[in-house]
């Protein structure tokens, strides 16, 4: 690789456990401190696909299950070449929910497997690492009440945060844990430290493929 690229980092954990505000202020500290960055976010909703997953997210359509994770899938995988120019320009990527969630959220669902789920995103760029923004649902239960979206109930929220433990269990994937109950300042000063040591360490090596 002639220019040193960008790293992939992604932000996971369950409802307002802190991801969107987290993104933001590393996105801007990563800049302002001379790193090219950029923040993306999954579902991302201003596609096609994108716009069939928000209208049933709010409920406006349904879709059967199964077809709904694989439009997730879709939404992933139809940003791909976007996200690759973009790491290879030295660009890093902070992203919002990445196939963690579509994973943890689809299996939460009655006879899901994690591995039917993992399927169709074996393959997709591999996070160069995964913060998981570990809080407590009485916490988060504090942070305010829960939206109307579908998924946004506590009993489905408790699924999905025993989910993503599962996943967690996985050596390829570099997670790490983060304890997202402390300030907004103090998980930011952490996830920060954990970024800038992740970028000098992948800007020399090929971008993984992910669960291969
Ligand atoms: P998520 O993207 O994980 O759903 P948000 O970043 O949208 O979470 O945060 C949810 C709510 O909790 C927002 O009102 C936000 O200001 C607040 N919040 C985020 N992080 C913290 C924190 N560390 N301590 C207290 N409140 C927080
Ligand atoms: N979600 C998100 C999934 O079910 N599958 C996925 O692949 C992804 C990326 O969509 F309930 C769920 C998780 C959450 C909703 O909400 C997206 P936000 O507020 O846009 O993150």
């Amino acid at each position: 690789m002639s220019c040193r690229r960008g790293a992939l980092i992604v932000l996971e954990g369950v409802d307002k456990a802190g991801k969107t505000t987290q993104c933001k202020k590393l996105v801007r500290a990563l800049q302002q401190s001379g790193r090219p960055a950029e923040m993306m976010r999954f579902p991302d909703r201003t596609t096609q696909i994108g716009q069939l997953i928000s209208s049933y997210l709010e409920k406006k359509n349904n879709l059967e299950d199964h077809t709904v994770h694989l439009l997730f899938s879709a939404n992933r995988w139809e940003l791909v070449p976007l996200m690759k120019k973009k790491l290879e320009q030295g660009i890093t990527l902070v992203v919002d929910r990445y196939a963690f969630s579509g994973v943890a959220f689809t299996s939460a669902k009655p006879d899901f497997s994690l591995e039917w789920c993992k399927h169709p995103d074996v393959g997709l760029p591999k996070p160069d690492l995964v913060m998981f923004l570990q809080l407590n649902p009485s916490v988060a239960a504090e942070r305010g009440e829960f939206g109307t979206e579908r998924y946004e109930t506590s009993t489905f929220q408790r699924t999905v945060q025993q989910r993503f433990e599962q996943l967690m269990k996985d050596p390829s994937v570099n997670w790490k844990v983060i304890d997202a109950a402390r300030s907004i300042d103090i998980v930011h000063s952490d996830i920060k430290v954990l970024c800038e040591n992740t970028i000098n360490m992948s800007e020399n090596l090929p971008i993984g493929e992910l669960w291969k």
